[in-house]
């Protein structure tokens, strides 16, 4: 003992509130923020009126959009909490504050269906050596004893769950913790302070039990305690409480509090544990790699376009000061001056002179600066601390305002929603003109549509982005084209004799010829070739043609009456006709999709596929994710535009999928019939 860090970590905290949809975290920020006193008091999610500027939205969809940055002080410690959504389509909104935060609360419930959703979360925490408290939330619903809920969550942690309180329960119902450090009991008030009680007789053996399991686990890092349980000394509660923060600190445990945050309980041990235990912006900065020396150094974790039309980018400063006015400098050697610094309570900003370092504050007209960018008062910058990387979106649709004159209005709006959210994904497609808007799903892309509509005024029209149908033939034909005009002076004279045949998918487009003699001149069946390659931009069936191959096998002209026009002329009457009679068929491609369940989806996931005309490759296990499968499959690209509502209502909404171009295939029938209608319509 005693060369473990002990000591509570002073200075502004960052806390990023995360954990599987649904599962209390606004909630929770409410409870927090009316405890200490920043707000009067706790409003429920379901009126519409908490702290987040966008609760109406959240509550309109039943589920928070965005992340909601709130400042309070509890025990003359400035705290920042980001309360992020839950739902996977949203999660890329915790990416840039997880980066930054010095600790994240995961709030879960006992709900099993919600494992798999707490397993990526925890999973990512991970990746980026976050340490994380646990909050079991909801313990005035649960009916089942938190030792078993814990075992049952357990699966989803790396880390062992290590258990700091147990609820105490009368008649069934749970009326306050037994605090298993303290070895004290505390019954709870709604919206107050839980007053301090003995633990009661009946609850002893239960204490004693839980308290040895937590103290095992805090001896797997500490020897010394080892020995004392072995034994059988009592530790000193401070080495149990040093004990505890350093193995949170270290991400050797996840500590786990229990609550309701619905009532505000358990809302004041958890304070105090994030007080007491979390590590500070010096554990923070190193592991960033933050660079040592005197700079200002802040990084970006959201940016915020206001009612206003003022831009705020909040920040976390990782070294140094700012003051307004002060000047930044991003990765490439631009700069940008501070135009503002503001203590954020959710809709609400308050004014500062300064900030500096451990603060989370917005800062105002920084122009040129993303979400994740690493700034710096160094001229020319530093690298960035931090890279973002959007996963591949999974749902797509086609955009356009309903009124024509609103198109650039509209573009600029994207691009303020696109610097917000860059998880969003906007690009024009060259073949169908469309401008397509992409994302992480349904509920992503409708939000997006609704501030469109709403903050911005501009209706818009979205549909399922147009099928890049091909088409080709299945029996070779021989056809002649003559073109001839004689029409006063100059005429007109190309004729050609074609050769069209299928050739293997994939291939193309072939030209070549077997001109003899000159009978068509060299320059003119340059003309030919253009002819026939535009008439393929739009075959028989009204899409571009592949996989076919023409041959020029003769011809005649005319000295005088002859042009690049008219041969170009001729080469796509015999394709017109010629190609009518190879018996065209139309071509949709295919894709091969890569699905991530949870197993206990899979046998569901598998009975879709077919559903929508795909192909089993084959499934196994996720590689270094228990309880994860992969499914291979191909499937048309036509079945795909939904796919993720399926797959997301199938698994509790955490199965993602990527897809790539595989190959092109025939369809014919009824679904090629509605394709070629559908064309027909759009042209
Ligand atoms: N019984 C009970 N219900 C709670 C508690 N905390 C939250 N809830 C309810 O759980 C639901 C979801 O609460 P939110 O706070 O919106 O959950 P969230 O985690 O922020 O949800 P997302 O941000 O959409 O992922 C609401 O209906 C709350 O009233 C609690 O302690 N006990
Ligand atoms: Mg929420």
């Amino acid at each position: 003992m005693g060369n473990r860090a002990g000591g509570r970590r002073t200075g502004p905290k960052c806390i990023a509130i995360v954990g599987p949809f649904s599962s209390g975290k606004t909630t929770l920020l409410e409870a927090i923020l009316a405890r200490t006193g920043a707000i009067p008091r706790q409003n429920p999610v379901s009126s519409g009126n908490t702290v987040s500027d966008h609760s109406a939205e959240a509550r309109a969809h039943a589920m928070s959009v965005e992340a909601t940055v709130a400042t309070t002080e509890f025990m003359g410690d400035t705290m920042t909490f980001i309360d992020c959504p839950g739902s996977i389509e949203f999660a890329f909104e915790a990416e840039p504050v997880l980066a930054a935060c010095d600790v994240a609360v995961v709030v879960a419930e006992a709900d099993e269906k919600k494992i798999p959703a707490l397993q990526l979360i925890m999973r990512r925490l991970d990746e980026l050596r976050v340490p994380r408290i646990l909050f079991l939330n909801k313990i005035d619903k649960s009916i089942a004893g938190v030792r078993e809920t814990l075992k049952m969550l357990q699966p989803a942690s790396t880390l062992p769950l290590l258990l700091r309180q147990i609820p105490l329960r009368k008649d069934g119902a749970v009326i306050g913790s037994i605090d298993l450090a303290l070895e004290r009991a505390y019954i709870y008030r709604e919206y107050a302070k839980s007053e301090v009680a003995e633990i009661p007789g009946d609850d002893k053996a239960r204490e004693i039990e839980a308290r040895f399991s937590m103290l095992e686990t805090l001896a797997d890092h500490d020897d010394h305690l080892m020995e004392q349980l072995l034994e059988e000394i009592e530790p000193p509660k401070d080495a149990i409480f040093d004990d505890l923060a350093a193995d949170l600190r270290d991400g050797a445990v996840t500590p786990v509090l229990i609550g309701t945050a619905e009532k505000g309980n358990g809302v004041l041990r958890l304070l105090k544990a994030i007080r007491h235990d979390a590590p500070d912006i010096e554990a923070t900065r190193r592991r960033l790699g933050a660079p040592e020396g005197n700079a200002t150094v802040v990084q970006v974790m959201k940016t915020i376009h206001t009612a206003h039309g003022g831009k705020l980018s909040v920040s976390r400063i990782l070294s140094g000061q700012i003051a307004d006015g002060s000047e930044l400098y991003l990765s490439n050697g631009e700069v940008n001056k501070v135009s503002g610094i503001y203590r954020m309570l959710g809709k609400d900003q308050s004014k500062l002179p300064s900030a500096a370092i451990g603060d989370t504050v917005a800062l105002g007209k920084l122009d040129d600066v993303r979400t994740g960018q690493t700034l710096t008062s160094a001229k020319g910058g530093i690298a960035s601390l931090v890279e973002l990387s959007p996963p591949q979106s999974v749902y797509a649709f086609a955009l356009r305002p309903k009124e024509r004159k609103d198109d650039v209005k509209m573009s600029a709006a994207i691009q303020r929603l696109a610097e917000e959210d860059p998880s969003l994904n906007l690009h024009h497609n060259q073949d169908s003109a469309e401008t397509i808007l992409s994302g992480h799903g349904e509920m992503h892309l409708r939000v997006v549509r609704e501030r469109l509509e709403g903050k911005n005024q501009i209706p818009v029209e979205g549909h399922a982005p147009a099928v890049p149908y091909r088409e080709t033939i299945r029996k070779p034909v021989e056809q002649r084209g003559r073109h001839k005009k004689q029409s006063g002076g100059h005429g007109q004279f190309g004729d050609v004799v074609l050769q069209i045949k299928p050739l293997a998918r994939g291939s193309g487009f072939q030209f070549t010829d077997t001109i003899t003699g000159g009978v068509v001149p060299k320059t003119y069946i340059q003309s030919v070739e253009t002819g026939i390659r535009d008439y393929l931009k739009s075959g028989p069936l009204g899409f571009p043609v592949v996989d076919v191959a023409v041959n020029l096998s003769d011809g005649s002209y005319h000295a005088v009456d002859s042009s690049d026009m008219a041969f170009q002329m001729a080469a796509k009457l015999a394709m017109k006709e010629g190609m009518a009679a190879c018996s065209p068929v139309l071509l949709e491609p295919v894709m091969k999709v890569v699905i991530l369940t949870p197993s206990d989806a899979t046998a569901k996931i598998i009975a879709l596929i077919p559903q929508r005309r795909g192909q089993i490759l084959g499934y196994d296990a996720r590689e270094g994710w228990p309880g994860w499968d992969v499914v291979e499959a191909t499937m048309p690209q036509a079945e795909i535009g939904d796919l993720i509502i399926e797959l997301r209502s199938a698994t509790a909404g955490v199965a993602t999928y990527s897809a790539s171009f595989s190959h092109m295939s025939e369809l014919t029938g009824r679904l090629a019939d509605d394709a070629m209608n559908a064309n027909g319509k759009a042209a």
